[in-house]
């Protein structure tokens, strides 16, 4: 499989997924501004969309939406325990958590990082994100990561979420839950190899 990426960008999760799935795979970097990869071809042609992450798997088929990506990448390794079986609650609580992370979090990120937007827009976005974050310390109060005992793909899109709270300034150090998530995240050794491969550490 080839993951389409750019560093420190929301591709962070499915690259995470890969790594600890133990899938084989390689990294093509994407310029989004050039919508051209490392490898000199248009990305366009590749992802229609411009965006990243895709993946290009076995069969030459590319896909796209780091919701769908990740959970393809978990169910080619059920055991890891990435995602729950499909078809039962905990895949709907799974896919909740991605979907949330997905549109409260990282899309609310990202008018913090246009510099179009001005300053009072910034700060309704600023506010609503706090609450956000809220809500996921009291869900992570007692829990190792968001489904409870184990790793998922959830968690490696959330702490991707902790990254860029770092990078807009937004302070999540009043939150211990996530503070010692993001501790537990960090000390995992597929997460350091996926942050490693991209040039973060
Ligand atoms: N709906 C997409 C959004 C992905 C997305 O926001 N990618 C950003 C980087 S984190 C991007 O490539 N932006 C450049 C662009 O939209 O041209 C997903 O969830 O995978």
């Amino acid at each position: 499989m080839k993951l389409f990426y750019t560093p420190g960008a929301c591709s962070i999760s499915p690259h995470i997924a890969l790594c600890e799935a133990g899938i084989s795979h390689t990294i093509d970097k994407v310029d989004l501004k050039a919508k051209k990869t490392e490898g000199g071809a248009d990305y366009l042609a590749i992802n229609p969309k411009g965006y990243i992450p895709a993946l290009q798997i076995d069969s030459g088929e590319v896909l796209v939406e780091g919701v769908a990506i990740v959970q393809y990448i978990a169910d080619q390794k059920p055991e890891s325990g990435l995602a729950p079986k499909a078809g039962t609650i905990e895949r709907y609580r799974l896919m909740e958590w991605l979907t949330f992370i997905s549109s409260e979090l990282h899309k609310g990120f990202s008018p913090l990082f246009n510099p179009a937007m001005p300053d009072e827009g910034k700060k309704i976005f600023r506010d609503r994100l706090v609450q956000r974050w809220t809500y996921v310390e009291k869900q992570l109060a007692g829990k190792d990561y968001v489904m409870g005992k184990t790793f998922t793909v959830a968690d490696g899109y959330l702490y991707n979420m902790t990254r860029w709270a770092k990078r807009v300034e937004l302070d999540l150090s009043a939150f211990p839950n996530v503070t010692a998530f993001v501790a537990r995240v960090e000390a995992r050794p597929k997460v350091i190899e996926a942050l490693k491969a991209e040039g973060l550490m």
